[in-house]
């Protein structure tokens, strides 16, 4: 069965872009062992020694090619105004126009491979369609991973099928000729000039956030930056968390939690349903209910080690693709804290000679991996995996978290007092750029969901959006706060984080169920110590009373912050989230 439209878009599309073959990829095994002999082949991928590592493959992308650029990212609505300005806008003539002129004849001498895809568990009412255009095997192969290709996917497709259009070229690789276009008008993405994951992978961030956001406030449901995990009580019960933080901030540890000593004795388990990505509708229940739209993860690979992380160190043991990490003389591959030796001898993700201890001119240290470096795995090998992941209806989700990096303010946890002074919790949360990174340390960024990048729309109309979907669910999911980076005066962490944040967790769950009472404060319900269970650690009393502090004057300052970011979004920002504004400052002076 063909389908006219989707024929008649690639015609276009190559006659435009002028590769010298176009190929259908089907999804099979022998596919992907051809694909593979002749990337290596050309060398744009590596194999690393398949003993230690079977089935595994290892890339490097261009040296100016290693984040996502959100300034070279646009949103082409027809109005401006509904880019809003949490985007950068483009009229949708200038950006066809614009990259029109980069792809053109760019694949000369190319294959211009088509991806068809699903988002999502195919044959799902939540599930989206989409297909990718691309010159890049190591697209086509990370799409493999990611998401579910293949013949499946054009047959729930049929003649007549909904899809986003998605076409991505290298071009030159050059970054003054890149650009990473959203047409939300048109259900289309036009990516060139990069090879990097989250510009090219346009079923990620392009496609299941900033398309499907667009599309979920017209079709009333919503697409997230959430991880969703299940938590097993010992009751036996499982209840679904899902929870928004911003990059770097710990969705893929939170989601491969494995529970401390004392909690895995009472039969505590969490099972993994996504680290990056929740798509949720409100089902005939009238409940919230949530799938993760991916197949696979695309992690940091720095960092992760048996210690801090070992479900995903077991994903990652096979069939991976590890992008900007260290390769060894002797095939092995490395990154910064995987906490194990690294080779004697070996290359760092630009390609240069890397040993342990390298010092640059200066005498600086010169790191072995990108601290963007990467892995792609497919989530089938997640040791914590949910055997619901691949249900049509997905999870019922009993609360929703949001969270983000605070020194100081925000308490460990705490909860909104309903639906809509929690979408102000989360329209109004921010999160410190660390110093490594983003340069000042301690300087806030505001990011309303931890959604800043990847709002397809007009935050404002997102807002009214999330108000709006709470008034339609009979029991909406209970929306908390955590802040798993809130340091003493010399600034080390109070909290011990990873597995323990399960001692979080739980408080939430009994909060959910209506198991344990809380105290009131001005921002929220706040804990009684006593109701974290801190059995098996050590945290004092006087650590736990600063974690769970709420500061008069700090906050008065905060919600300054919070006014002047509100303020960007003028008359479109909706009149409840004033009156919450209005209703926090009011409680900060009568309670203080
Ligand atoms: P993206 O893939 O970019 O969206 O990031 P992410 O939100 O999945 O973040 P990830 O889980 O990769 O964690 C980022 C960093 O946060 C890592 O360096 C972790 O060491 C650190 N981190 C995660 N959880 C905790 C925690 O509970 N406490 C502390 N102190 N650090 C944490
Ligand atoms: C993020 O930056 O939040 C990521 C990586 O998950 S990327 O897919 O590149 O956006
Ligand atoms: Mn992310």
């Amino acid at each position: 069965m063909r389908h006219s439209g989707l024929d008649s878009w690639v015609e276009q599309m190559a006659d435009m872009c002028k590769p010298e073959r176009i190929v259908w990829i089907t999804g099979t095994e022998e596919e992907k062992q051809r694909l593979t002999e002749e990337a290596l082949s050309t060398g744009e991928l590596i194999l690393p020694d398949q003993k230690k590592w079977p089935g595994c493959l290892y890339h490097r992308t261009a040296q100016n090619d290693v984040a996502r650029t959100e300034d070279l990212t646009f949103i082409c609505t027809t109005l401006r105004d509904d880019a809003g300005p949490n985007n950068n806008w483009m009229s949708p003539e200038e950006g066809y126009r614009r990259a029109g002129a980069i792809f053109e004849g760019s694949m000369r001498g190319r294959t211009m491979y088509v991806v068809p895809f699903c988002m999502g568990p195919i044959g799902s009412p939540f599930s989206k369609v989409g297909v990718e255009l691309t010159d890049s095997i190591y697209v086509v192969l990370n799409l493999r991973i990611m998401t579910r290709i293949g013949t499946e996917v054009l047959e729930q497709l049929g003649a007549a099928g909904e899809f986003t259009k998605c076409l991505h070229g290298k071009a030159e690789l050059d970054i003054k000729k890149r650009l990473i276009l959203h047409f939300p008008e048109d259900n289309a993405i036009w990516s060139v000039g990069s090879g990097y994951g989250g510009n090219v992978l346009l079923n990620k961030k392009c496609l299941a956030l900033r398309i499907a956001s667009f599309m979920a406030r017209q079709e009333g449901w919503l697409a997230e930056h959430m991880l969703i995990l299940g938590i097993e009580r010992p009751n036996g019960q499982i209840q679904y968390i899902a929870g928004a933080f911003p990059s770097a901030c710990g969705k893929t540890n939170l989601a491969m939690l494995i529970p401390p000593e004392p909690f895995k004795e009472r039969g505590y388990k969490v099972w993994t349903i996504g680290d990056d990505i929740a798509w949720m509708r409100i089902d005939t229940d009238g409940q919230l209910w949530g799938v993760n739209p991916e197949a696979g993860f695309f992690g940091v690979a720095p960092g992760t080690s048996m210690k801090t992380n070992p479900n995903a160190m077991e994903t990652v043991r096979k069939n991976t693709i590890f992008t900007n990490v260290v390769l060894g003389k002797d095939g092995s591959l490395w990154w910064e804290g995987m906490d194990v030796e690294p080779p004697a001898e070996g290359w760092d993700w630009k390609g240069n000679p890397w040993h342990p201890g390298k010092k640059d001119e200066e005498g600086k240290p010169v790191v072995g991996a990108h601290p963007n470096s990467r892995f792609t795995a497919p989530l089938a090998q997640c040791p914590s995996r949910s055997f619901r992941l691949d249900h049509h209806h997905g999870v019922p989700i009993s609360a929703i978290i949001f969270g983000g990096r605070r020194a100081r303010l925000a308490p460990l946890v705490y909860e909104s007092f309903n639906w809509a002074h929690g979408v102000y919790v989360g329209a109004s949360m921010a999160s410190e750029r660390t110093a490594a990174q983003f340069g000042k340390l301690g300087e806030v960024r505001r990011d309303p969901m931890a959604m800043l990048p990847f709002c397809g729309y007009n935050m404002a109309d997102y807002f009214e959006h999330w108000l709006r979907m709470g008034v339609r669910m009979n029991r909406p999911p209970r929306i908390f706060n955590v802040n798993w980076f809130r340091q003493d005066d010399d600034g080390n962490y109070l909290w011990p984080g990873f597995g323990d944040n399960i001692r979080v967790l739980e408080w939430i769950l009994a909060r959910c169920n209506r198991e344990v009472e809380a105290q009131k404060t001005a921002i929220g319900f706040v804990p009684k110590p006593e109701d974290i269970d801190l059995s098996g650690l050590d945290v004092s009393p006087e650590a736990m009373q600063q974690l769970l502090t709420v500061n008069k004057e700090d906050w008065l300052e905060e919600a300054k912050q919070i006014d002047a970011f509100f303020q960007t979004f003028g008359k479109r920002l909706p009149l409840e989230l004033h009156a919450q504004h209005e209703g926090l400052l009011r409680r900060l002076d009568v309670i203080g």
